[in-house]
């Protein structure tokens, strides 16, 4: 944990970097750390692997940074040639995307990584891992209470720690909050944070399009795996097309499948460009991560795990159904 004020008091230019297809973590933790180095007085910059979905921009107000898919290479090497960089919310160079990741290779300054992801790997030069945390934000948040630097924390990085803590926990209700959870959530609000606002902005921000989605989703695409404690959703290009699909339309629907009584494994299954992105949770003694890594190319938490594949959504979903006896 020192490492990290060590960082900040020799060097004056960040780059702050977080994985691709940020989630509300990846954007929370990543700007909360640009304004604290901000308040600290220093030069900070994010990138992105690519566009973050339309209702996380408005986190990104006032926050200085670049998709690395938009950069030149001017641009990247500037980037690179900061005196120091901070990698949040993920474990593994691979999840910045095979191009991005080359970067690791050039940074000029030391590097550091703060991540809750399990099993990282090597890739920086000083790591902060803690997979007991509930989201990086909050391991972040610990990370400066532990320097004695949480004072400054200004309500611009508290509404970045808030983001994050409230998406990797599903508003707080997930195995990983804990009473230090709460601490940092009572010293956000003791600051004056609009908590309200934050939830509105990421909770109701529905399109007609995306609700409808959501609902056909539910009503059409939903099965329940007979005498299985196991739901699917599997929306193929045409689904998506159909309702006008942007990216973000179909976050957290896998949780909807988790919240039908007696469903204990989900999966939401969405056909892409290049193949069929999957995203697993579970409950209980059902943990979905090591499966993933072993089939479909993913990994990621215990009860939340990604994955992908390059078969078609019928195969996916047939070579999903022929190995569910490995979950239970
Ligand atoms: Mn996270």
């Amino acid at each position: 944990m020192q490492s990290f004020k060590l960082l900040v008091d020799q060097h004056h230019s960040f780059l702050i970097t977080t994985h691709k297809s940020p989630d509300g973590d990846a954007i929370g933790s990543a700007t909360a750390c640009y304004f604290f180095l901000k308040k600290m007085g220093k030069n900070p910059m994010v990138l992105l692997p690519d566009e973050p979905s339309e209702g996380l921009l408005p986190f990104l107000s006032g926050v200085s940074y670049k998709v690395f898919e938009n950069c030149s290479v001017n641009e990247i090497q500037e980037m690179i040639s900061m005196d120091a960089s901070i990698h949040m919310d993920y474990n593994d160079p691979s999840r910045v995307g095979s191009e991005m990741s080359l970067i690791f290779e050039q940074l000029k300054g030391p590097s550091i990584m703060i991540d809750h992801h399990p099993n990282p790997s090597t890739f920086t030069d000083y790591s902060i891992s803690k997979v007991e945390a509930s989201s990086t934000a909050e391991l972040f948040y610990e990370v400066l209470e532990r320097n004695d630097l949480s004072s400054n924390v200004d309500l611009h990085c508290a509404r970045g720690i808030y983001l994050g803590i409230l998406t990797d926990t599903g508003s707080f209700r997930f195995p990983s909050v804990t009473a230090f959870t709460h601490h940092v959530l009572e010293k956000l609000l003791q600051l004056g944070l609009d908590h309200v606002e934050i939830h509105e902005a990421i909770y109701d921000d529905n399109s007609l399009n995306r609700l409808q989605l959501r609902g056909f989703a539910i009503a059409e695409r939903l099965e329940i795996l007979p005498d299985m404690p196991i739901g699917v959703i599997a929306l193929s290009r045409e689904d998506l097309r159909r309702f006008n699909y942007k990216k973000g339309d179909t976050e957290g629907l896998v949780n909807v499948i988790l919240s039908i009584k007696g469903i204990q494994i989900a999966l939401f299954a969405i056909e892409k460009e290049d193949g069929v992105k999957l995203s697993f949770r579970s409950k209980g003694n059902y943990f979905v991560n090591d499966f993933s890594s072993r089939n479909f190319n993913g990994g990621g938490h215990k009860y939340a795990a990604g994955g992908e594949s390059k078969e078609s959504l019928d195969v996916t979903i047939s070579r999903f159904k022929s190995l569910v006896n490995e979950l239970i």
